[in-house]
């Protein structure tokens, strides 16, 4: 039931569904005002259409395509007009060029304003040098009656016309070197606790529709002997949204702001039960921007507070450990819970550790006849 209901309350704060908002978009009918021709010469290739009749909807036209290089300038002509009568409108066109399905207002190519007929709309822009290569779109829309300008490039209205192209961009930025756009290319956490930071502003695409921010996926598999898992993204430079998925998409635990650390985000989730889980990093509304991420567990049977004059040391440790205050057996397990090693008489030496893996261990040893557990981080 607890998933069942967080999972409701997610899908009650979805603000737009899919990437470029192709869907309840564009005009409601075909008459009327409509773009009548746009034509974009490229490096190689060249964008030639001539619209009429109108289309309900976004008119796909992500067959026409054209090159451009980031940091080079193009002029796109596009012809304002109708496919009937004549109606005041507006008109706008952008390029989706950090490629995370969203078009930003810093992504307009120009806008026009009149009654038709109007003389060709050209429209002279750079394509940025950060601009992401590979296959995008651009997006040309008319509006009648549009109030005021900038348009939204999601509007839903009665006349008009929203097209898509397919625009290829080169000598910008190569995505390849930037992990965890999704499921099947999640940045694998391999041992708590795990640190990183990331950005979610170029490279990265709307997978998870909560907000339409590009988002980064980490994927860990949770230990038997792992209690809480605790996610943190305190300290990030934007407004933050943190999810915590399974693999069916069942919602494990979710926060948009921390108590602890203003609109970032922090949570712990119960771990036990669940195979592989995605940590989902992305930002409120369309925020992004550089974070940090912090990833730690508390483990079963790890009593922190009974054992005080205990001391590990140092801990976290690279080569070698020294207990103080624990004679006898002593054992170390590692978080799938096999024992790692055992010391039958312990008694104050120097512990190597070079036969150890980085990770969290589990030490285990007896006073008085009580059994304790302590955490030991091996780097
Ligand atoms: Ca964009
Ligand atoms: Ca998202
Ligand atoms: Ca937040």
């Amino acid at each position: 039931m607890k998933i069942f209901a967080t999972t409701i309350a997610l899908l009650l704060f979805y603000h737009s569904y899919s990437q470029w908002c192709i869907t309840n978009v564009g005009p409601t009918t075909t008459v009327d005002s409509n773009v009548q021709s746009v034509v974009l010469v490229g490096s190689s290739g060249t964008i030639n259409f001539v619209g009429c009749p109108g289309v309900v909807g976004v008119q796909d036209l992500t067959s026409l395509s054209t090159n451009l290089n980031a940091g080079s300038t193009y002029t796109i002509s596009i012809q304002f007009g109708t496919c009937d009568g004549n109606y005041s409108g507006k008109g706008q066109a952008w390029i989706d060029y950090n490629s995370d399905g969203i078009f930003d207002p810093a992504e307009s190519l120009g806008t026009w304003e009149g009654i038709p007929p109007t003389p060709l709309s050209t429209f002279t822009f750079t394509v940025p040098a950060g601009s992401q290569n590979g296959a995008t779109r651009m997006r040309v829309t008319q509006q009648e009656g549009a109030s005021s300008l900038p348009l939204s490039p999601c509007a839903s209205f009665a006349w008009g016309s929203v097209m898509d192209f397919t625009i290829n961009i080169s000598n910008g930025i190569d995505c390849s070197g930037y992990p965890g756009d999704f499921t099947n290319d999640a940045i694998a956490v391999t041992s708590l606790p795990y640190t990183s930071s990331g950005d979610n502003s170029i490279c990265y695409s709307n997978q998870n529709l909560v907000y339409n921010s590009p988002d980064l996926y980490y994927q860990l598999n949770p230990t038997p002997l792992m209690q809480s898992i605790h996610v943190s993204l305190c300290g990030s430079s934007f407004d933050t949204f943190l999810t915590v998925v399974d693999p069916q998409g069942n919602v494990l635990a979710f926060n948009d702001d921390s108590d602890n650390c203003g609109t970032s985000s922090e949570l712990t989730f119960d771990p036990q039960g669940q195979g592989l889980v995605y940590v989902i990093v992305e930002g409120w509304g369309n925020e992004t921007g550089a974070f940090d991420i912090a990833i730690d567990a508390n483990y079963l049977g790890v009593d922190e507070n009974e054992t005080d004059n205990i001391l590990i040391y140092p801990n976290p440790a690279n080569d070698k450990v020294t207990l103080q205050g624990i004679v006898g057996q002593v054992s170390f397990t590692n978080v799938d819970g096999k024992v790692i090693k055992t010391i039958q008489n312990y008694s104050g030496q120097s512990i190597s550790l070079v036969d150890f893996n980085p990770g969290v261990y589990i030490l285990t040893f007896s006073i008085v006849g009580t059994n304790y557990s302590k955490k030991l981080i091996v780097r």
